[in-house]
């Protein structure tokens, strides 16, 4: 496989026209670096001095550098002792300088190129990969995972932890991605996830959320996760009473090890209540963007809600509508929406489900070493996100919560999706209640964050009482400020 172009497609440089007529071209700035496809300049430079290493390192001492070393001939490998290691601009003045030098006959900046590992790309050979029509379909009304993985990326690398009824941990399916060290059980205190059996296969959920995600490829056996060679654990924390210290305990397992927490649970879907996070899961949603992943974010995807029938709104459910969890709508086979589905602003993107009974559904992993063709609601819906995330995570690892957050809102699309509230919004991206910007695409996520540029941290609004009162700030009026308010930014 060449290497893919270091320039996007036509397409994506379009959308660029649309993002300049906005207002908010400044806050955009710090994506715009792979549509605009400019040259990124390392801090070395080649150069061709004759004569000898020792006045090869003279010349490298004189004007900054570190000789890194022969290259060939005369040819030395430059690295610039102040210069910044990656820079948009390149540095005319040191390649002047250079360029004067009398004994150098030839210098220049290097500027870092993209390539590419070419590992051989075969489609999954399991059994059921042919119907899992929403991975990869000829139709192109799929999640675009096959081209994902033709770029390189399996999920490799990236930990997922689903939090739901526990995970079959021995299913063979899911075994050989399994980690312990991403599972937990919450219901009863130990570290084995294993769901509790009953005739009637009650807690399933777990183990079919979990292979959606990452269920091993190529082993004879069911389909694939979206991001197969991804690691899997579970939390068990659905099966007992949930409490806030339950979901805290959840949410926040191991921060520095997993990097992406997938949840398809919230308030009652009943149409009358409103409810969200309480103190401790609060908390935990606030710790884990702050300090998870080392200070990156954990990644919290949520499922939207199952209220439809009951005309839910997703607005209402604390957990899809906060800042820190990415909330995912579905769409049936044939792009309409689900008679499950809620409608709502907090809902980011979409992926695909179940729909009326003549179109197909999710086929995964299933409780007692099963598969099961038949996975449905938007609880199905989370996990292919959340693997196509892993994705995004494998394409770059320095991805912040708030990257992903644009990553998604940037790479997903109306395709065929139907419903009459499209609309346009201010930067000119389509949007719908129904199904946020649309649906996510797995080969645009990873190409998107592999040349990504962190955007600036959030910003914050603190309230911040000034020091202790003290004869200085006591008012001519003889009344103390003590307990006046600053705001600052951070
Ligand atoms: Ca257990
Ligand atoms: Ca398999
Ligand atoms: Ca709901
Ligand atoms: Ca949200």
């Amino acid at each position: 496989m060449a290497s893919g172009p270091s320039c996007p497609p036509v397409g994506r440089r379009l959308r660029l026209k649309e993002l300049l007529l906005g207002p908010l071209l400044v806050l955009l700035v710090s994506g715009l670096e792979p549509i605009l496809c400019q040259k990124v300049y390392t801090n070395t430079w080649a150069v061709h001095i004759p004569g000898g290493q020792e006045g090869a390192d003279l010349i490298a001492n004189k004007h900054g550098f570190i000789n890194q070393g022969h290259v060939f001939g005369d040819y030395y490998h430059f690295r610039h002792r102040t210069v910044v290691k990656r820079s948009l601009s390149d540095h005319r003045g040191t390649q002047v300088r250079l360029e004067r030098d009398p004994k150098v006959t030839w210098a220049e900046q290097q500027v870092s190129k993209k390539r590419k590992k070419r590992d051989v790309y075969q489609e999954p050979s399991d059994p059921k990969f042919r119907d899992q029509w929403y991975l990869y379909n000829p139709n192109r009304r799929d999640l675009n995972a096959r081209s994902a993985w033709e770029l390189g990326y399996t999920g490799k690398g990236v930990v997922v932890s689903i939090l739901d009824d526990g995970i079959e941990k021995n299913h063979p399916d899911l075994m050989q991605n399994y980690d312990p060290d991403a599972s937990y059980d919450v219901n009863d205190g130990d570290p084995d996830p294993q769901p509790r059996y009953t005739q009637l296969n009650d807690n399933r959920h777990g183990t079919r959320c979990a292979g959606e995600v990452a269920a091993v490829a190529n082993n004879g056996i069911c389909g694939v996760g979206v991001a197969y060679n991804a690691k899997i654990g579970g939390v068990r924390m659905l099966d007992g009473e949930v409490t806030d210290m339950v979901e805290a305990q959840s949410l926040s397992l191991n921060p520095q090890h997993i990097d992406v927490y997938s949840a398809s649970w919230g308030p009652e879907d009943d149409g009358k209540t409103v409810d969200g996070p309480a103190k401790l899961a609060k908390e935990a949603f606030l710790r884990g963007v702050t300090e998870g992943r080392n200070g990156l974010g954990s990644i919290f995807v949520w499922a939207s809600g199952n209220g439809g029938r009951e005309l839910d709104s997703c607005n209402c459910d604390g957990y899809t509508n906060s800042i820190y969890t990415l909330s995912i709508s579905s769409s049936t086979q044939n792009g309409n929406v689900p008679w499950y589905s809620e409608a709502c602003s907090s809902t980011l993107a979409t992926t695909y489900s179940s729909g009326n009974p003549k179109e197909k559904q999710i086929v995964t992993t299933d409780l007692k070493s099963k598969c099961t063709d038949s996975h449905t609601g938007t609880s199905a819906s989370a996990p292919l996100a959340a693997g196509i995330i892993a994705l995004a995570l494998e394409a770059n690892k320095n991805l912040t919560w708030r990257d992903m957050q644009h990553l998604v809102v940037r790479t997903s699309h109306p395709a065929h999706l139907l419903t009459n509230d499209w609309r346009t919004n201010g930067v000119g991206r389509k949007v719908s209640h129904s199904y946020g910007y649309g649906l996510l695409d797995a080969s645009a996520i990873v190409a998107l964050a592999e040349t990504w540029t962190n955007v600036r941290p959030q910003r914050k609004c603190v309230i911040t009482m000034v020091s202790e009162p003290s004869y200085e700030t006591l008012r001519a009026d003889g009344l103390s400020v003590w307990a006046q308010q600053s705001r600052q930014v951070i």
